[in-house]
């Protein structure tokens, strides 16, 4: 049976598709380098882990000659690891973007779903970011994901090869670390209710951002998948992108005050700390162009995706 190969598959949004794949009885190959993936978020899922990096053009070219698709998640994902470290995230978010493609294309066109980002729009003033926008990434993490959905096209126009580049807006669940500089913010701020700890936010709290949980991010890319093999729309499918989000936008403050909520602690103070460079003010995305491509709609609500992280063990 051809495998599925996840780049990136120890990391957070990674392990969660590697165990929906697995659990619908796919053979699953994972490729991490484990800079930020473990393998131990794999306990459990039946896979084979290769750790390597898709810098590596001979690991790639290996592990998609039987494969029947390319699910592409290996980043470097914090926005602020991008501005701190710019030559190695555009190595990776790039360079390591063109490897995968490359190798999608040798290996006989094989389909790639791709993590693309909600930071491809930049800040888009107090409305919804639609794909039809005019993109302005305002940091070079949003840039080097724009970037890659430009190659993505080109590659279906040259090679004819089939992509779907996923707009991740903000994805959070189970497994998401809290203790890195980078973390993201859901995960920083469970792990502060949970240690009675004040929330640190960065600026005035009013950012928002649209949440999604990651059981419909997986589902999303199961879907896009597919649909691309199944080849409906086959138009599309050439450098084809589209939102992930739930098209409801959560303030810090409101995101701070849920979580406190929903953990049964008391309010936790806010220590507000200066906005940092790079970050977008207003977050939310239009779902109609996912809806009508995937037929998919995220169905998990903020407080019963937070319940669920916040269940003891
Ligand atoms: C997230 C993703 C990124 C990208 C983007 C799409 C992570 C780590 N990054 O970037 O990959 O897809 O979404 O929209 O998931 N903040 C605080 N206090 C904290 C931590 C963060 O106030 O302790 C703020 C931060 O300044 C920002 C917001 O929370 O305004 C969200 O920050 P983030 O790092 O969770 O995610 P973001 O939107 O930069």
């Amino acid at each position: 049976m051809a495998h599925w190969l996840i780049t990136g598959g120890a990391g957070f949004i990674g392990s969660h598709l590697a165990r929906r794949l697995a659990a619908l009885g796919h053979d699953v190959v994972v490729l991490d380098n484990l800079a930020q993936g473990r393998a131990e978020n794999l306990n459990g899922i039946p896979h084979r882990l290769v750790r390597g990096s898709i810098g590596d053009p001979a690991i790639l070219a290996e592990l998609v000659a039987d494969a029947a698709g390319i699910y592409h998640l290996a980043a470097r994902v914090s926005v602020q690891d991008c501005i701190a470290n710019l030559m190695a995230g555009h190595a990776d978010n790039v360079i390591g973007s063109l490897n995968v493609l490359q190798a999608a294309v040798a290996a006989g066109r094989l389909p790639v779903v791709y993590a693309s980002s909600a930071a491809v729009y930049g800040d888009t003033g107090p409305h919804a970011s639609t794909e039809t926008m005019q993109e302005r990434p305002i940091s070079p993490y949003g840039a080097d994901k724009l970037a890659v959905e430009h190659h993505a096209h080109a590659f279906g126009l040259i090679h004819g090869l089939p992509t779907l580049g996923l707009r991740f807006f903000n994805v959070y669940g189970s497994g998401q670390r809290p203790d890195s500089a980078y973390a993201g913010v859901i995960p920083r701020f469970v792990d502060n209710a949970r240690a009675g700890r004040p929330h640190t936010v960065f600026g005035d709290g009013q950012q928002s951002r649209d949440f999604v949980h990651v059981d419909d991010i997986v589902t999303a890319m199961i879907t896009g998948m597919e649909r691309m093999q199944g080849r409906q729309t086959p138009e599309a499918w050439l450098g084809g992108f589209c939102n992930v989000c739930t098209g409801i936008p959560t303030s810090l403050i409101e995101l701070a005050a849920a979580v406190d909520r929903v953990i049964g602690a008391v309010p936790q103070p806010l220590d507000f700390q200066p906005a940092r460079k790079g970050d977008i003010h207003y977050s939310a995305g239009d779902p109609a162009k996912m809806q009508a491509l995937l037929g998919f709609k995220p169905g998990v609500a903020l407080d019963q995706g937070l319940a669920e992280m916040l269940k003891p063990g």
